[in-house]
């Protein structure tokens, strides 16, 4: 079992209200590839090739096939212990966000409540005309790309490079990140914003930063704890010493 600093620990016991960012790295263990790793999904593609309005528009299939191809995944997957950890994590707190840049849904399905899906979720679609949204599965192996009734083509209801994050869901997660008196970021690279500038502002905010990532990211340095290694590990000891 691995050790957590006494003072981590008391950190976690006296916080009120905590707030909670994760990233692709606390799907991977469910075997959601992550996005920059190197078995990473856009280790086969550039994300500026498929996550942007501008791909889609120049190649809507390709754009759809990748979305498929990542939708079959998830359709697949089960959350893990790091996902299960901060489902008890919350049920502890008085105040708990949990706010995250996946799209995978596995947060919900694990049974976490107060959840901020920055990015959107994958299962959901939208119309790129009209905005209408349509949560069924396109089978987009077959012929064209789904029209909308009105003409326009149906996407993926996810936020793309250069897109707005939906306004009240980023709102809510500003305002958590700056009431927090415990941050956590778990499994980012910290590298897209504005997601990544969350822990940044909790910190000015007098949080306790805690960052727990396999690999090194720009907030390692800036963290009061960074631990690194596998979320789904590194939860549950939390959890464990924080309700034992
Ligand atoms: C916007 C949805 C503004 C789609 C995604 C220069 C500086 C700052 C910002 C920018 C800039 N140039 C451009 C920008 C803006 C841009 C951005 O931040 N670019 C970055 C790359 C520099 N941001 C945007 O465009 C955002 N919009 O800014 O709009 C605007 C202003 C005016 C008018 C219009 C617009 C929109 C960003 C959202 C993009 N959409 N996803 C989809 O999923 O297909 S982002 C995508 O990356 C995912 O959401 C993903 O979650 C996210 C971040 O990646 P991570 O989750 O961190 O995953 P990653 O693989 O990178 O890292 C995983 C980590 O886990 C690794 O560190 C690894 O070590 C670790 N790990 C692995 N296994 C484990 C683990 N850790 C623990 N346990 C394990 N087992
Ligand atoms: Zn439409």
């Amino acid at each position: 079992m691995r050790e957590i600093p006494e003072e981590l620990i008391n950190r976690l016991k006296e916080a009120k209200k905590v707030a909670v960012l994760t990233g692709a790295g606390i799907s991977a263990e469910s075997g959601v590839p992550t996005f920059r790793g190197k078995e990473g999904l856009w280790s086969k593609f550039r994300p500026e090739e498929l996550a942007t309005v501008d791909a889609f528009l120049d190649n809507p299939k390709l754009v759809w096939e990748w979305y498929q191809y990542r939708r079959d995944i998830v359709d697949q997957v089960e959350p893990n212990p790091g996902h299960y950890a901060l489902v008890e994590m919350e049920k502890y707190y008085p105040e708990f966000a949990l706010i995250t840049q996946n799209v995978d849904g596995l947060h919900r399905r694990a049974g976490s409540r107060n959840i901020y899906e920055l990015h959107g979720n994958i299962m959901l679609s939208k119309c790129f005309d009209c905005g209408k949204t349509f949560d069924g599965d396109f089978d987009v192996k077959s012929g064209d790309i789904p029209h909308c009734e009105c003409g326009g083509k149906i996407r993926p209801d996810v936020v793309w490079f250069g897109e707005l994050l939906p306004a009240a869901v980023l709102n809510g997660a500003f305002q958590a990140a700056e009431a927090a008196d415990l941050f956590l970021s778990i499994g980012t690279s910290a590298l897209v914003h504005p997601a990544a500038s969350l822990p940044f502002i909790a910190r000015r905010n007098d949080a306790c930063v805690v960052e727990v990532n396999l690999d090194p990211t720009p907030l390692t340095a800036e963290a009061d704890f960074s631990l690194p290694g596998k979320a789904g590990e590194i939860l549950p000891v939390l959890v464990e010493g924080l309700t034992g």
